[in-house]
């Protein structure tokens, strides 16, 4: 049912090993696996490395920029929703193995973000933490300044919900989906990468799909 294709992780025993707390958690919360039959459910699965997440929305939603940068910034959700946004459809993968084929995903350019701020000299990498209190993610300054990666406040054509990460999630198109950190409340230019929360268990920190991880997903989009 969970479909985990453990032989293509065999070769990383490191990353086998999250992926089994990993799972065993998620089957915790979904023990007969009934979730993946809602209609909203659309083929992705629920993860969440927090047991449980608090809910923002307008009224008390924030996000910081800041860092190694000029301006530090913090982002209300209308401030957000009122700069250019981008629509992206790729397949979402995950590096578990399951696919949603052709996923919108709509908000606001990181890049945007990062320009808006100004990055300093220094500044070489971005780390991004999570309202769950637990979970973070990074990029490279340019993998973080390229136009397919997003703070995205829409997932197939509506609202983010809190279940993927609502009302604010990083969208890194190109990249297996644990890079799209959920809840995103901090966005922090670094001078160096600082591995990210699955990074810290033995995934890679450059995740492009079908070419990272041991696996060879065909990218689409
Ligand atoms: N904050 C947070 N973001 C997260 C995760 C998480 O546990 N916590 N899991 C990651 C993983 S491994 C995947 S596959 C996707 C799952 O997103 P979904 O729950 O919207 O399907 O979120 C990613 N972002
Ligand atoms: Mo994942």
């Amino acid at each position: 049912m969970l479909g985990l294709g453990a032989a293509s992780v065999a070769a990383a025993p490191q990353l086998q090993r999250g992926l089994e707390s990993f799972l065993g958690s998620a089957a915790d919360r979904d023990p007969t696996g009934l979730t993946q039959l809602l209609p909203n459910g659309g083929g992705f699965r629920y993860y969440s490395v927090a047991s449980s997440v608090p809910h923002r929305d307008g009224a008390d939603y924030r996000l910081a920029v800041d860092g190694l940068v000029e301006r530090p910034a913090t982002y209300t959700l209308a401030g957000l929703r009122a700069l250019p946004q981008t629509r992206i459809v790729r397949d979402v993968q995950c590096v578990t193995g399951w696919r949603v084929p052709d996923t919108p995903f709509e908000g606001v350019r990181l890049s945007l973000l990062l320009e808006a701020a100004g990055v300093r000299p220094e500044g070489r990498a971005v780390r991004f933490t999570c309202f769950d209190g637990t979970y973070s993610e990074s990029l490279t300054l340019p993998q973080a300044r390229r136009d397919d990666v997003l703070v995205a406040l829409r997932m197939q054509d509506k609202p983010l919900s809190h279940a993927h990460g609502g009302p604010a999630r990083l969208y890194v198109a190109p990249m297996y989906f644990y890079k799209s950190a959920k809840w995103l409340s901090g966005i922090t230019v670094t001078s160096r990468v600082r591995p990210g929360y699955w990074e810290e268990r033995g995934y890679d920190v450059d995740a492009w799909v079908g070419r990272s991880n041991g696996r060879s997903d065909t990218p689409t989009g």
